[in-house]
C-alpha cells in the first residue's frame, strides 16, 4: 500500500512551487478556481493528511468532520479567518499561515489605495476617458493632501507598522494608531507612530487603514457611530478583512459627504461587491489584491508548502513548521 501522505491543494497555485510537495506526497491537485462548498471540502479533506487552502476555503466543524487522518492545513495567507482555529485545534490539527513575505507589498497597497482615493486617481480617469475634460480648470478634481497630514492606523502589526514607516519617513506624515496593546516605545519612535484611544484615533486622522485583524470583536468596528467621529475630509482605506466595516453606513456617510473617500481592497460578501458601494465615484475598488505582487504571491506558496511539510514531519524542518497557528499543539506532541 501507498504510505506516502496524501494533500490536498485546493486552488490552481504556482505549478513549480507546489511540485515540491510531490517529492513527499501524493497531490490531489485542483484544476479550476472554485469557490469550493462546505460539502466539496469535507469530501476533499476527509482522505487526506494535509491541505493546502486559502481564503476561499471556509473550513470549520462541519469540513473536518469525517478528515480522520488530517493532521496540517497550511493556509495561503496571513488572515485566517477562514479558519476555525479552536476547532482545529481541539481536534489536533495544525494550522500555518504566511505571515512576513507579504507584509511591504500589502503596504504598498494599502498606500496605493490611499493615493489614489485622495488624490481621485481612477476617479479623474474616468472621467478623462468619459471626455468630459472639456477645459483645464484650476478647481477640477481637487482632493486631500498626504504630505504633512495626519495617518490613521488601526491595527499595528506587521503591515501597520509598514505603512506607518511609509508615511511617516516617506510623506512626513504624522502617524497615530491604535492597537490591542500598545508598541514597545522604541518600536513606535522606529515607524514613528504614536498610541492614542480608538475615538481619539477616529477624531484626530486626516486619513485612516484598517489593517487589523477580523475577529467577532472586531465585526463593524467602523460603523455609523464610529464614522460619524471621523472628518469628512478623510479617507478612509480598508486592506483588513469586508467585516469589519458596515459597508452600507460607509456608502451613506460617502453619498452625504460625511466622510470623503475611501478604498477598499476586502469586501463583507467577496466576490460580491455591494451596488450603493459600485454607484460612488469617491471609493476606489480593488479585488482582493493587497499580496498580489507575482514575487509575493510566490513566495506565500513556497512558506505555505514549507509549512505543510514541516507540520506532516517531512522535508528539511521536519516537525517544526515556521508558522503554526495553534503553536500550543507542537510542544504537546
Ligand atoms: C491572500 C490575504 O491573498 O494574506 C491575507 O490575509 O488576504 C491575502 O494576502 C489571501 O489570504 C489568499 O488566501
Amino acid at each position: 500500500a501507498d504510505q506516502r501522505p496524501r494533500v490536498w491543494v485546493s486552488q490552481p497555485l504556482f505549478d513549480d512551487t507546489v511540485a515540491q510537495l510531490a517529492a513527499y506526497c501524493d497531490v490531489v491537485a485542483t484544476d479550476e478556481v472554485s469557490a469550493h462548498d462546505s460539502a466539496a471540502i469535507a469530501a476533499q479533506l476527509a482522505d487526506v493528511d494535509g491541505a493546502l487552502v486559502t481564503l476561499n476555503d471556509r473550513i470549520g466543524a462541519a469540513e473536518i468532520a469525517a478528515a480522520s487522518q488530517l493532521k496540517v492545513i497550511a493556509n495561503v495567507g496571513v488572515g485566517y479567518n477562514n479558519l476555525d482555529v479552536p476547532v482545529l485545534s481541539a481536534a489536533g490539527i495544525i494550522a500555518t499561515n504566511t505571515p512576513d513575505v507579504l507584509t511591504e507589498t500589502t503596504a504598498d497597497l494599502g498606500f496605493s489605495l490611499l493615493m489614489a482615493a485622495a488624490r481621485r486617481i481612477v476617479e479623474s480617469d474616468r472621467w478623462l476617458r468619459e471626455g468630459s475634460w472639456g477645459q483645464w480648470s484650476f478647481t477640477t478634481m481637487l482632493g486631500a493632501d498626504l504630505h504633512g497630514s495626519t495617518l490613521g492606523i488601526l491595527g499595528m502589526g506587521r503591515i501597520g507598522q509598514a505603512i506607518a514607516r511609509r508615511g511617516h519617513h516617506g510623506f512626513g506624515m504624522k502617524v497615530l494608531y491604535h492597537n490591542r496593546s500598545r508598541l514597545p516605545q522604541d518600536v513606535e519612535q522606529a515607524v514613528g507612530a504614536g498610541y492614542v484611544g480608538f475615538d481619539e484615533l477616529l477624531s484626530r486622522v486626516d486619513h485612516l487603514v484598517l489593517v487589523l485583524p477580523y475577529t467577532a470583536q472586531n465585526h463593524h468596528i467602523i460603523n455609523a457611530a464610529a464614522l460619524a467621529k471621523m472628518k469628512p475630509t478623510a479617507t478612509l482605506v480598508n486592506i483588513a478583512r469586508g467585516g469589519i466595516v458596515d459597508e452600507l453606513a460607509l456608502a451613506d456617510a460617502l453619498v452625504n459627504g460625511r466622510l470623503a473617500s475611501a478604498g477598499l481592497d476586502v469586501y463583507e460578501n467577496e466576490p460580491t461587491v455591494r451596488p450603493e458601494l459600485l454607484a460612488l465615484r469617491n471609493v476606489v475598488l480593488t479585488p482582493h489584491i493587497g499580496s498580489a505582487s507575482l514575487a509575493t504571491r510566490r513566495a506565500m506558496v513556497q512558506v505555505a508548502v514549507d509549512n505543510l511539510l514541516a507540520g506532516l514531519g517531512l522535508g528539511p524542518d521536519a516537525g517544526r513548521p515556521a508558522n503554526a497557528i495553534n503553536a500550543d499543539l507542537l510542544s504537546n506532541g
